[in-house]
């Protein structure tokens, strides 16, 4: 088999970047090593920035986006039962962010993939890259028990955290940063409607919560808990309890509580890989990147590498010029490193840190104070959270 480009990975950053490619001709396959029902189950991302949203009207996946999400002109922050609202929309001159489930996001750009009739070969064993530091890359799998090979004239590493086309680099190639925070974050879904109109990010000495939402009548919850944690030791009521405890009055009393869809346990991290490309092999996404989710950031992140690295394999093949592909890894990086910034300073601001010593907890509060009382702090947060420009 050969393609023009051939991509790793079938979730958000693959089926973006092959939409987008096949929209303009550009040949390209992408090789999943999962199930397309398997990749659909994970609950994960739930805000879009508004840069991701016309990314995704740029890919004709946007009608249910626009029929279904729900657009949020702020949320608040919650410090100890006080609140703040960062008004977004009046912060940063109209902007706003759209609450839209990746899971949603997936399956509209697997039924356009499918409806364009491009090829994705889900269920993919042994995935290898080969020879993406010369001019012949190729990619071999097993399916089904019999091998193939892709040749290509471009690998894209859409692969995720755990992926192969990281791993694929030889030693020394990739300068990793990485941060492990002491704790994760125990998620629920159900369908219940949200405890309030808009996201609420709250910090307690119980630890962080998150109210979110996926729609008016299916809500979103997280509570930090620690590495220790089992989800199987967490009971719907025990998980609602603690949420209520952490949550200022008003909010925790409008609660609802019901059976939870589902429920997982999600460990936090910052990491960076530089740079993300290596000859003929592009790194995006989760594949060269990660942020703790209280930035919600890790998709949005996601989207904005998609937008650089199409656009440089755009003007390959349209342009035969080369400048977008040699400048991506560095474009993709000065606004991966800012986001990174920020998610890391949300944790930092809203987590319970074990390790904190008193003084560092009054740093926290008197972060919050600061926010919550100048119109230049709630605006950096404001422009941060809605997306800093592509
Ligand atoms: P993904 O990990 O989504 O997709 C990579 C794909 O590659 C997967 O389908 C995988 O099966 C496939 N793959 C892996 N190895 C392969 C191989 N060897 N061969 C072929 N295919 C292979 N972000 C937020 O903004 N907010 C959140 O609340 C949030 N919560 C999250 C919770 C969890 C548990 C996780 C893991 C991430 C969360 N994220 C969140 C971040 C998440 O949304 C990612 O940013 C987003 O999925 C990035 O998309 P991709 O880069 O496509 O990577
Ligand atoms: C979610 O709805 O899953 C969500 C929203 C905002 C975040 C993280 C997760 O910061």
């Amino acid at each position: 088999m050969r393609t023009q480009v051939a991509i790793v990975g079938a979730g958000p950053s693959g089926l973006l970047l092959g939409q987008l490619l096949s929209l303009q001709g550009i040949d390209n396959v992408i090789i999943e090593r999962k199930s397309g029902d398997y990749v659909l189950s994970r609950i994960r991302a739930g805000v879009l920035e508004q840069g991701m949203v016309a990314m995704l009207e740029d890919a004709r996946v946007a009608q249910r986006l626009h029929r279904d999400g729900l657009v949020h002109d702020g949320f608040s922050l919650a410090f100890d039962g006080r609140r703040h609202r960062i008004d977004l929309k009046g912060l940063t001159g109209g902007k706003t962010v759209t609450v839209y489930g990746q899971t949603e996001v997936t399956h509209d750009l697997m039924a356009a993939r499918a409806a364009i009739g491009a090829t994705t070969i889900y269920e993919a064993d042994d995935v290898a890259l080969h020879d993406f530091d010369g001019q012949s890359p190729r990619i071999t799998f097993v399916k089904d028990g019999v091998s193939h090979a892709i040749e290509c004239d471009f690998i894209a590493g859409c692969d995720g955290f755990h992926g192969v086309s990281r791993r694929s680099l030889p030693d020394g190639a990739v300068r990793e940063f990485e941060r492990i925070y002491p704790f994760g974050w125990l998620g629920l879904l159900a369908d219940v409607p949200p405890a309030a109109h808009e996201l609420v990010y709250a910090s307690s000495d119980r630890g962080f919560a998150l109210c979110s939402m996926r729609s008016m009548t299916r809500s979103r919850y997280y509570v930090q808990v620690s590495l220790e944690e089992k989800v199987e030791d967490w009971s719907d009521q025990r998980f609602f309890d603690e949420l209520r405890r952490r949550l200022p009055a008003d909010v925790a009393e409008a609660v609802t509580t019901g059976a939870s869809i589902e429920k997982s346990i999600a460990p936090l991290r910052s990491f960076v890989a530089e740079p993300m490309r290596f000859g003929r092999l592009f790194l995006a996404g989760d594949a060269a990147h990660i942020v703790p989710p209280t930035g919600a950031k890790g998709l949005n992140l996601a989207a904005s590498d998609i937008h650089y690295l199409s656009q440089g394999l755009i003007e390959h093949y349209r342009d035969k010029s080369d400048a977008g592909l040699d400048a991506y890894s560095n474009r993709a990086l000065a606004r991966i490193w800012k986001a990174e910034r920020f998610s890391w300073w949300m944790t930092s601001l809203l987590h319970h840190f074990p390790a904190n010593t008193p003084f560092e907890q009054r740093m926290q509060r008197a972060e919050f104070d600061y926010i919550a009382t100048s119109p230049i702090g709630s605006t950096g947060v404001a422009e941060n959270y809605v997306g800093l420009p592509y």
